[in-house]
């Protein structure tokens, strides 16, 4: 099966469907009698409401029913409707648990950021509901707005809520002060760094989206809707939200074109759609349209961080001290307090021995959209802060930045490595990794291709950024320890059919990461069988085992394994079988390449004869084995993964014009085992394009008032590909420790190691002027600030 087993570079399966316009999206489901639901939003950031009139819009055409925050509270109510709640519990320094207030679905007398829904229009069309919503008449009681996290901090500011002094919902910490402290004080040199990580829109290609239905004679309800873990939400809705007996729910997530995180959290429509279904007595779809998805899907990053590196005489890195403040945005997501502390803080070692490390963190409310998990998740802001801290430590020590990384790296023989600040790296070799990517840049040839830049008359940088990424959560028992309210395992069954085909009923969620061709390959490798016996089926709270779904690159590693570890039983089974039909001891049986072998002899069955026999047992162990070859497992990971790599970048800048355009871009990641090199390489892609993205265009901007200003495409700078060259990309493979497909992960690394690669190629390129300080995303206009500020006048 080498030509579809693992590491071979299958085209994907889905991609006949998706290619041909044949995907189905929430947005093309539409159930019989459905009704259109719209949400009036605030135009406010932070107001409050003293009332709403709905009179004249419930008289508009089509309009089916009105609903507003106090109708979701009424007294007549049987089940008061909760609020979204929080995955996460972070405690504070002083031991006290984070301020977690109510998350609405429909605004409760007060609205927090622009965009916030105030009322949901449930009419015969979309048209109709958006027509109506323009009736209502909010009246609106404005107060300040406060949008920065450094000034929602600041005393007698506005603030958002009463349970929440200060707008601080944590004041979180990790890391030994004392001895980082000490360090400090003996050190040689200190390279001070302050630093913004700008605020991003995910931007799926494809919008939320959400159908409810609900069966009046069985009491079932139904959701489809754009989810990337159909059963965590399914808990969260069942449990939390509108406490439904969980098994009365069932959550679909069908095609879904895009999720990065954003699709990880629970939104307020994917629970008002069932509750408005249930109300009215038929489906109701809701869809966001692009502003919506600006407006309300949660952002990302959002980091004022002030970072400090202690080194000594050589240039050994000492100990590291981080404050940051994380904006938090209105209300929290799902996962929201989890990405600035434990995503963050426990990444700030880097690829590096650094013996102490202090990192201090405020989680801040402010009038604007949440902020939650994107592509990386924490740690991309993390790898920020330690690589471009390491490339102005080198350029302040004038030590070569290639050469103070590796004098720094983790060593190979240290391995499993244990950082301080939490976590055990179990394996890599980040001096191949650095060494073929700098190899496969042609460093050592930089100078020249400057001068020849420098000739055009253009500035020329080059740019290094290692990183690590812990993905693939884990384990359960930990993260429980350290506040979540979820498990980290993954779930697989594999039903094997009486003819010998598979279908595999996965946990994880594939919303564009190609699982069914992935997973397929596992299956083939492992069982021998042709690669269209296999079925991948994923995404259906009625159809899969419990599941956690997909983030944080884990989908092979722990779904992945979840699989292998189901088909070891099926092995296993299978043996006792055949040991009957080939009338051996069990022991003797040996099975490989799709086929059950007597060890020694050519005596054999196939897969398909051993899979004939347990679904037709008339040659079969029935005494002592039972019929059917069907099983499940659940496998919770003993330690996260471990991705690792770097990444070069060299850019060139228009002194005239302030553009940066990408010269060359190369990269040498380690992702463990290897399925399919060529969904990786796409991962890879993406992931660069979006770290790319952050670091040279994308970028949100709220005005003081919480006016959303990059509200739209026009404003909000996508990358496009023609803002891209061919990337160059290498990959050096040291195996994951601890599970059995060696696997850890690809998804996110671009998003974590491009953006300060990007960054310290531009500030490289600025050094000869002495421009020492630049923030992304590096726009021409700031560019072309940072030079003019270099030549007064
Ligand atoms: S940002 Mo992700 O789905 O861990």
């Amino acid at each position: 099966m080498g030509s579809f087993g693992i590491g071979a570079a299958v085209r994907r399966k889905e991609d006949l469907r998706f290619l041909t316009g044949k995907g189905t999206y929430t947005d093309d489901i539409n159930r019989p009698g459905q009704l259109q639901a719209h949400l009036l939003r605030s135009p406010h950031a932070h107001a409050e409401i003293a009332g709403i009139d709905t009179a004249r819009a419930m008289a508009a055409p089509g309009v089916a029913a009105i609903f507003t925050g106090a109708d979701l509270q009424a007294p007549d109510l049987k089940v008061k409707v909760g609020g979204l709640p929080c995955g996460w519990l972070i405690t504070s320094k002083d031991g006290s648990p984070m301020a977690e207030p109510m998350r609405p679905l429909l605004a409760q007398g007060k609205v927090r950021h622009v965009g916030d829904p105030v009322a949901v229009v449930v009419a015969e069309t979309r048209a109709e509901a958006e027509a109506a919503a323009e009736l209502i008449a909010v009246d609106y009681r404005e107060l300040p707005a406060v949008v920065g996290a450094d000034q929602a901090i600041k005393p007698g500011g506005p603030l958002l809520f009463d349970t929440a002094p200060g707008n601080l919902c944590f004041d979180w910490h990790l890391g030994d002060k004392t001895a980082v402290d000490a360090a400090f004080a003996r050190a040689h040199h200190v390279t001070r760094l302050d630093l913004v990580n700008n605020r991003l829109v995910s931007n799926p290609m494809e919008p939320r989206a959400a159908i409810g239905e609900h069966d009046s004679a069985t009491g079932d309800y139904t959701l489809y809707t754009t989810s990337q873990a159909p059963h965590v939400h399914r808990l969260l809705i069942a449990a939390f939200v509108l406490q439904l007996p969980e098994h009365k729910l069932r959550v679909v997530a069908p095609d879904v074109g895009g999720g990065f995180g954003t699709k990880g959290s629970l939104y307020n429509e994917q629970a008002l759609v069932l509750w408005l279904a249930a109300k009215l007595g038929r489906p109701v779809k809701w869809t966001a349209d692009r502003s919506e998805i600006f407006l309300t899907d949660n952002q990302a990053r959002d980091h004022l961080t002030q970072a400090e590196l202690a080194l000594d005489a050589d240039g050994k890195f000492l100990a590291m001290r981080v404050a940051t403040l994380a904006n938090l945005g209105a209300y929290l997501g799902s996962f929201a307090p989890a990405i600035p502390t434990w995503c963050y803080g426990t990444l700030l070692a880097g690829n590096y021995a650094t013996p102490a490390i202090y990192v201090e963190v405020k989680g801040v409310f402010t009038n604007t959209a949440p902020v939650d998990a994107y592509r990386g998740a924490g740690r991309p802001e993390a790898c920020y802060v330690v690589e471009r801290l390491v490339d102005r430590a080198a350029r302040e020590m004038k030590i070569d930045p290639v050469a103070l990384r590796r004098r720094n790296f983790v060593a190979n023989d240290a391995f499993p490595y244990t950082t301080p600040v939490a976590l055990t790296y179990d394996s890599g070799d980040y001096f191949k990794t650095l060494d073929m990517a700098l190899q496969a840049a042609d460093y050592a040839g930089f100078e020249q291709r400057r001068q020849e830049a420098a000739a055009r008359g253009k500035l020329r940088g080059i740019g290094i950024a290692t990183y690590i990424e812990a993905c693939a959560m884990a384990p359960s028992v930990m993260a429980g320890q350290l506040g979540a309210r979820a498990g980290f395992y993954e779930s697989a069954e594999v039903r094997v059919h009486p003819t010998g085909g598979i279908t595999v009923f996965t946990g994880a969620h594939s919303h564009g990461q190609g699982h069914e061709t992935t997973f397929a390959q596992l299956v083939s490798d492992r069982l021998g069988l042709a690669f269209d016996q296999v079925e991948i089926v994923h995404g259906d709270t009625g159809r899969i085992p419990f599941g956690m779904g997909t983030y944080a690159s884990r989908s092979l590693a722990v779904g992945g394994t979840a699989l292998v570890k189901a088909m070891d039983k099926i092995v296993n089974k299978g043996k006792k079988i055949a040991a009957h039909m080939l009338e051996a001891a069990e022991a003797d049986i040996e099975f490989a390449d799709g086929k059950f072998a007597v060890a020694g002899t050519d005596r054999a069955a196939t897969f398909a004869q051993v899979a004939f026999s347990a679904y037709v047992p008339h040659n079969f162990p029935i005494e002592t084995l039972e019929p059917g070859l069907d099983e499940t497992a659940f496998y919770d990971p003993t330690n996260f993964t471990y991705p690792a790599g770097c990444y070069i970048a060299e850019i060139e800048i228009d002194r005239e014009t302030g553009a940066v355009t990408l010269a060359r871009f190369t990269g040498a990641d380690d992702f463990g085992r290897i399925v399919n090199p060529m969904i990786v390489e796409g991962q890879v892609h993406g992931a660069l394009v979006q770290g790319i993205g952050q670091a040279l265009y994308e970028t949100t901007i709220y005005d003081t008032n919480g006016q959303l200003v990059t509200g739209s495409f026009m404003d909000y700078c996508m990358p496009r590909a023609d803002n891209f060259i061919p990337f160059t990309l290498e990959t050096n493979t040291t195996l994951c420790a601890h599970n059995p497909l060696g696997a850890k992960g690809c998804g996110e690394a671009g998003t974590i190691g491009a953006p300060p690669a990007i960054m310290n190629a531009v500030l490289d390129a600025l050094a000869p002027l002495g421009i020492t300080a630049l923030d992304m995303p590096a726009t021409p206009e700031r560019v072309l600030r940072a030079l003019a500020r270099q030549q007064p006048g």
